[in-house]
């Protein structure tokens, strides 16, 4: 074993140590490391010969501690426990942009599908899954400066099996996809990957259908300095993508569908819009010209005054909401009560120079994972203490319960007083909005720090103009106010969604239901933050339901680059990450436990009595061992089938002292060897 694979064994314990693990690990090209029963995975930035089939076989039935870390342990521990428990799971994958969550996501997902079921119907719906994700890829991923394959949305998939374990289907549900992006990329990121790699795979053929030219720089939408992308074949990627589409089951005219809509995007970039002054004083916008208008009417089937109209009144916001789409590949098949495998690819913690209402909202969500954590964590030992009949003594941890109540308190958090001041009659306004935190939280802040010095809202005449700070459980955040209140708004104005749904365009009317003037709702619809605290309150009680396995995906460099380990980068991201939290509460009552079985067999020749055969029962075996061994009896605890030991350095002086046996054992075969000689 390359450096220490647990860390809860890491002596002794501090930032310094574990980093120096993981970066000995790395150099090996060790990329998974565990927190008890937590991956830490650090991005290769290469592909490494540990996916094979012969490693699925490996890892395959055995149990989590036998072999070396690895994502296939825990994806096999997560299926084994869900098919022969009949325990639900849900896989937690966190870490910042380009440490390879998605790419885990997939590694758990392909190792399911490679052990579970057989039979065609069976293959037919692992397809399904596993094709799913260059569909969503498509849409979803983008390049940034970060990662060439960034997914723009948080996802959730619920993988659903029946009684024996084979797959059924899924559910995937999107959360906070980046629309923005189709409209304006920053420098050196692209658009959705969809638009390329329609433009360079169609057939000349559906380019015409599409009123399309391949040229990116015909298109205003499609950014020109970094339209290709150095490793990225989008005319391949598109034939992947059509064919993934065609497996996850759209029909032929649906893609032409899909694919309609993906070019009338790319007209209505181009449409440009002058002003013109009316004659009651006010500005209106007027489509400059008309030709892209006419082409994007005639894909949608939408009437040109129409669609005219609507554009001139107003402009298109970005929308924040949860999608969910159904996998519904079986569903026919059976009643019974379904086994359910969630796996959770969403954005990690994000601390930039500007932090907007999506990094508050991102981070908010990460905190309300990281509270699940501990509660789960503690919830899963406690549960495991009563099984064994061992005592259970109080934790110390920090709980971030305080963070989220700051945030999403119904009276007066963050979120509500956002959609306080977002409804409110009068001059709205960022700055307006800042007022209102500075004047409650402080005032909370103050009513607190009588009672306890834990407040989270930082509020001091350091902080820059139009600021406000929290201290989340990963770290001090700034956040610019700037943009929070129209975002929160996110209104898509009703004269549009009225014109997409008059168009002859089945899909597109699909898009937009509040279009349907049958069901014209005066009421506000609600706020973008509104939105997101619900589906992450319902995202949450569906974990909470779940038997939990975290992923913690570590990116090693930002150059995108294999075997370069930047110190710095690498412990901040252990720093919001919270792993030393991770260890403090994995170590916290016990940091290891046994089976006797297991531990006799591995020791036994540590003890006269109990070498070469121990006749009795394996616990007292044990405890003859550990009392011959003299190690101190608060050290460790009998539980009804496991040894629970405290601290690592039992566990360590236990291995060296096996280690000087076997040591002295060669040495001796040696002797005698070169005796006979
Ligand atoms: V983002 O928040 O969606 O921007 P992710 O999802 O965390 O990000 P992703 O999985 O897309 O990162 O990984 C980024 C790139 O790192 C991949 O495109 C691969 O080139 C590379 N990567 C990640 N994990 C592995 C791996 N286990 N083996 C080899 C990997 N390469
Ligand atoms: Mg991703």
């Amino acid at each position: 074993m390359i450096g220490v694979g647990d860390m809860v064994l890491l002596e002794p314990l501090s930032e310094e140590t574990f980093i120096d693990n993981l970066q000995k690990r790395f150099s090996h090209n060790e990329i998974y490391t565990y927190i008890g029963s937590v991956v830490i995975s650090m991005n290769p930035y290469r592909s490494l010969p540990i996916y094979t089939a012969d490693k699925v076989e490996e890892y395959r039935n055995r149990n989590f501690y036998e072999l070396s870390p690895h994502i296939y342990a825990l994806s096999d521990e997560a299926y084994r426990s869900l098919r022969d428990q009949d325990k639900d799971q849900c896989i937690l994958i966190t870490g910042e942009s380009g440490a390879g969550k998605t790419e885990a996501s997939k590694l758990v997902m392909s190792y399911v599908a490679a052990v579970c079921g057989k039979g065609h119907e069976v293959n037919k719906v692992k397809e399904q899954l596993l094709q799913s994700n260059p569909v969503l890829e498509a849409f979803g991923n983008a390049k940034t400066v970060r990662n060439d394959n960034s997914s723009r949305f948080g996802k959730y998939m619920d993988i659903e099996f029946d009684f024996k374990g084979d797959p059924l289907g899924g559910v995937i549900s999107n959360y906070l996809l980046e629309k923005s992006r189709v409209v304006k990329q920053p420098r050196g990121e692209r658009n959705f990957h969809i638009f390329y790699q329609l433009l360079s795979g169609a057939s000349e053929d559906m380019l015409k259908k599409l009123k399309l030219g391949r040229d990116f720089s015909k298109y205003n939408y499609l950014s020109l300095d970094s339209a290709t992308v150095n490793g990225l074949d989008d005319a391949a990627n598109f034939r992947t993508v059509r064919n993934a589409m065609q497996i996850v089951g759209f029909l032929e005219d649906e893609v032409q569908s899909v694919l309609e809509l993906v070019a009338a995007v790319l007209k209505l970039g181009n449409i440009e819009f002058k002003p013109e002054s009316r004659a009651n004083g006010f500005d209106e916008s007027r489509v400059k010209d008309k030709n892209d208008l006419k082409e994007m009417c005639e894909l949608l089937g939408i009437e040109q005054l129409v669609l005219e109209r609507a554009f001139s009144f107003r402009t298109v916001e970005a929308k924040m909401e949860k999608v969910s789409t159904t996998l519904n590949v079986a569903q026919a098949k059976t009643k019974a009560r379904k086994k359910v495998m969630g796996v959770l690819d969403i954005y990690g913690f994000e601390i930039f120079e500007d932090n907007s209402f999506e990094q508050f909202i991102i981070n908010y969500c990460n905190e309300k994972l990281q509270q699940i954590f501990i509660e789960l964590t503690l919830r899963e030992e406690q549960e495991e203490y009563v099984r064994e009949g061992i005592e259970w003594t109080n934790i110390e941890y920090f709980n971030n319960a305080i963070i989220c109540e700051l945030i999403e308190n119904n009276q007066n958090g963050i979120l509500a007083m956002l959609d306080e001041e977002c409804l409110r009659p009068g001059t709205v306004t960022d700055e307006t909005f800042l007022d209102k935190l500075n004047t409650v939280c402080a005032e909370h802040q103050h009513f607190e720090s009588r009672l306890s010095k834990n407040s989270k809202f930082l509020t001091d005449h350091s902080l820059p103009h139009n600021c406000f700070r929290i201290q989340h459980y990963a770290g001090k955040v700034l956040y610019q106010v700037e943009g929070f209140v129209d975002k929160n708004n996110d209104l898509l104005y009703r004269d549009l969604s009225q014109a997409m749904y008059k168009a002859n365009h089945s899909l597109m009317k699909l898009l937009f239901p509040e279009g349907n003037p049958a069901k014209v709702n005066l009421k506000r619809p609600p706020t973008a933050g509104f939105q997101f605290k619900a589906s992450v309150g319902t995202l949450m009680r569906n974990l909470q339901t779940k038997n939990p396995n975290y992923i913690r995906c570590i990116k090693p460099n930002d150059k995108k680059a294999a075997q370069v380990f930047s110190e710095s980068l690498v412990s901040h991201q252990v720093r919001y990450l919270g792993l030393m939290e991770n260890v403090r509460v994995r170590r916290a009552g016990y940091a290891f436990r046994q089976a006797y079985e297991p531990c006799l067999e591995r020791y036994k020749m540590l003890c006269k009595q109990t070498w070469p055969h121990w006749k009795d029962l394996a616990r007292k075996g044990v405890e003859v061992l550990l009392k011959d061994l003299k190690v101190p009896e608060e050290e460790f605890s009998y539980g009804r089938s496991k040894i629970f030991i405290r601290n690592p350095r039992t566990l360590f002086f236990l291995e060296e002292r096996r280690r000087q046996c076997l040591e002295d054992l060669a040495t001796l075969i040696q002797k005698i060897y070169r005796g006979w000689k």
